[in-house]
């Protein structure tokens, strides 16, 4: 069989939904830097629904990817072969699936280091390109954690300072496309933020704008009013697609995809309405237009996926490997169920129109998903930098006395087992764990109880912590070991 490609658009596989547009006709309005699954699943998602109405043929995507990886290399080579073209599978927690072939990327760009920079900054001081958008993790704002600012001495970013105007970061790349419009006198665009974090338009103008202040303050400044970052929140599991999961999707659907891509039915899309060269209307697609999505944000990341990491944590620890596996735990649903009652919801304000316990119960549905196999190791990977983000609140507002503190401890109780690397019948895994040292993940394998409490994920609260919890956490600890997670 021949690998998926635009011949094939009309005769597809029975049960495979084709574009309703004319892909030869689409045109790039968006240039998306980060082509993982999660944004093939999201914004393409929402750009496909929208050209498939019609009427919607300035907004294609041109996706770029600046990794020098294998897995890098393999995407251009792969998104060559079938011109952008890939499937999207979505499954219900009933089982109720739709695939569609996705054409929304009309050209996708490997920049590894140089090549294509040009192609790159051409797009990007093209007046028909009204948005820059991103999927670079949580990690690639290269924010520091503890002064909230962007780290103008790593190495990359030192070495696009020096260069500007041949940028190998998204920085570089992003503001040196800007300093062109602005050199040609065209208007600016918006920079918007796909990325799992709080405040993310903030924080990409945080970055963004630093980058740029560093090169040329003039350049800054005409940023600040000509260029938009607008907050969002994002929302839909898209599990890791292995090479054995790309063969079953590939097997069910009837096509040859070299890039399958997997996801759940739910999407969620709430965006700031701050286009500065204008958008099409997401709206009509099924994104909501806020001027509340700190609100929203904060539901999310407090619901979904402060009890994701429970699960991951407690998980790993007991040999599981998939989320809808974990659901299944009984001992663990209820705990996960009682610190979103007790100790989460409380302390939450709904999101305008959201009723929270309505939103958790979705959220658990969601979790017990079986055809997504999303797996323990991807949630649990970064672990350190996640409980910073999804539990912080909960433990600052128990050792506030506004919640028990017990749950709580043995929250971090489960969190500092699992960065041992050792499931409870004594088996290892492989941590994931980019905000460790060598020397401290040596902590976190130790049996110094003491000396743990002293790793990266308790920072945000450390200060606050007393004698007691400590102990609480420490207890937990022997417990786990002594009789096992559930019990
Ligand atoms: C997960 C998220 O990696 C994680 O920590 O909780 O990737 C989760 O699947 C998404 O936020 C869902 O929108």
């Amino acid at each position: 069989m021949t690998t998926f490609n635009n011949a094939q658009l009309d005769h597809l596989p029975s049960g495979v939904a084709a574009p309703a547009y004319d892909r030869a006709q689409v045109r790039p309005g968006i240039v998306h830097f980060g082509v993982g699954n999660f944004f093939r699943a999201h914004l393409a998602h929402y750009v496909d629904a929208l050209l498939n109405k019609g009427g919607h043929d300035a907004w294609g995507i041109v996706g770029v990817g600046l990794r020098d990886s294998a897995s890098g290399r393999k995407k251009a080579t792969d998104f060559a072969a079938q011109q952008g073209l890939y499937s999207l599978t979505a499954i219900a927690p009933d089982e109720a699936r739709s695939v569609r072939a996705m054409g929304p990327m009309v050209d996708y760009i490997h920049a590894a280091p140089g090549a294509q920079r040009e192609h790159i900054l051409d797009l990007l001081a093209a007046p028909e390109t009204k948005i820059v958008s991103l999927t670079i993790t949580e990690g690639g704002y290269n924010i520091d954690e503890a002064s909230g600012r962007f780290k103008l001495d790593n190495p990359a970013v030192a070495r696009d300072l020096a260069h500007p105007t041949e940028p190998e970061t998204v920085f570089g790349y992003v503001v040196e496309g800007l300093a062109r419009r602005r050199a040609k006198g065209l208007g600016g665009l918006t920079i918007m933020s796909c990325d799992n974090l709080r405040q993310n338009g903030k924080v990409s103008h945080t970055a963004f704008t630093s980058y740029a202040r560093a090169r040329d303050a003039g350049l800054a400044d005409w940023m600040e009013s000509h260029v938009t970052f607008p907050n969002a929140m994002v929302d839909r599991i898209a599990p890791t697609v292995t090479a054995e999961r790309a063969a079953a999707l590939n097997k069910a659907s009837g096509l040859e995809d070299r890039q399958p891509v997997l996801t759940e039915a739910f999407t969620q899309w709430v965006v700031e309405d701050r286009f500065a060269a204008g958008r099409p209307d997401f709206a009509a697609v099924g994104a909501q237009f806020s001027d509340d999505v700190p609100a929203f944000e904060h539901a999310k990341i407090r619901v979904l996926n402060e009890s994701h990491l429970m699960l991951a944590t407690a998980g790993m620890l007991m040999g599981l490997t998939y989320v809808d596996e974990a659901m299944r735990q009984k001992a663990l649903l209820a705990f996960v169920k009682a610190v979103q009652e007790c100790d989460v919801l409380p302390t939450l304000k709904a999101p305008p129109g959201v009723n929270l316990v309505d939103y958790m119960n979705t959220i658990l549905e969601r979790f017990s998903n079986k055809a997504m196999m999303d797996s323990l190791a991807r949630i649990a990977s970064d672990a350190t930098s996640k409980a910073q983000v999804f539990w912080t609140e909960t433990v600052l507002n128990a050792l506030a006395g506004k919640t028990e503190t017990n749950r709580v401890a043995y929250m971090l109780a489960l969190l500092l087992e699992y960065l041992r690397g050792q499931r409870t019948d004594g088996s290892r895994y492989e941590l994931q764990e980019p905000a460790l040292s060598p020397e401290q993940l040596k902590i976190a394998a130790s049996d110094d109880w003491r000396a743990a409490l002293a790793l990266p994920a308790f920072d945000p609260f450390r200060s606050k912590m007393t004698p007691a919890f400590e102990k609480q956490i420490v207890e937990h600890r022997k417990a786990i070991r002594a009789k096992g997670v559930p019990a």
